[in-house]
């Protein structure tokens, strides 16, 4: 298996996943800095010029996080990275999806990229804005929703916490905000986990 990452992106809360099931992977870096998503070489691999991508040992790729954390989760059942309960299995694909289906593409790409919402770069700072103000308001409700302590589901830790990873990262991070305090005990919990340090070491040594 390989995993196309970019240093930082969301792709991290792959590379944890990975790290968390612990069979041998390879990772091929794909800055998203320099625009190497969009290269030819990269299109014939993910023709929507974004990471994470991951080619499986069958040679097909898969794309789109929550998707491939899902199909990880359930190919590695040893793993325990996802609940086998019906109601709870739903619940972290439930959180999988507004994490990388809301506060991602709406909070953080008006933050880290402004040109695509703004009308010209005089309307970019208010984009920025915006993406804070819609971000903050996000945080809250991942907040209010966080039932595991320090976990986000009450079922553990699971593939849905990878994903709360990057976004806790981005926030405390780029963005400089101050995590809400379920939110700030959920990141230092993740960032205790060797599969966490394994993944970002390797991700600083290729940055
Ligand atoms: N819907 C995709 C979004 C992935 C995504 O937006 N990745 C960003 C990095 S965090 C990216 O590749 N951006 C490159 C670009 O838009 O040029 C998913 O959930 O995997």
């Amino acid at each position: 298996m390989k995993l196309f990452y970019s240093p930082g992106a969301c792709s991290i809360g792959i590379h944890v996943i990975l790290e968390e099931i612990g069979k041998p992977f390879e990772t091929q870096l794909v800055s998203t800095r320099d625009g190497s998503n969009k290269k030819p070489e990269y299109l014939a691999i993910n023709p929507k010029a974004k990471v994470p991508a991951l080619l499986r040992d069958d040679g097909t790729v898969l794309t789109e996080f929550p998707v491939i954390a899902w199909w990880l989760a359930k190919a590695n059942p040893m793993s325990n990275l996802i609940a086998v309960e019906f109601e709870a299995e739903a619940r972290t694909l439930e959180w999988m999806d507004y994490l990388c289906g809301t506060v991602h593409p709406q909070g953080f790409t008006r933050q880290f990229r402004p040109a695509n919402f703004a009308k010209d770069a005089e309307d970019e700072a208010r984009v920025v804005a915006q993406g804070k103000a819609l971000t903050e308001g996000y945080l809250q409700v991942v907040e209010r929703g966080l039932a595991g302590d320090p976990w986000l589901l009450p079922s553990g830790y699971s593939v849905a916490d990878c994903a709360l990873f990057f976004i806790t990262n981005w926030a405390s991070g780029r963005s400089g905000m101050t995590l809400p305090p379920k939110l700030a005990r959920h990141q230092a919990a993740m960032m205790a986990r060797p599969a966490v340090q394994r993944a970002l070491a390797r991700e600083a040594k290729a940055a």
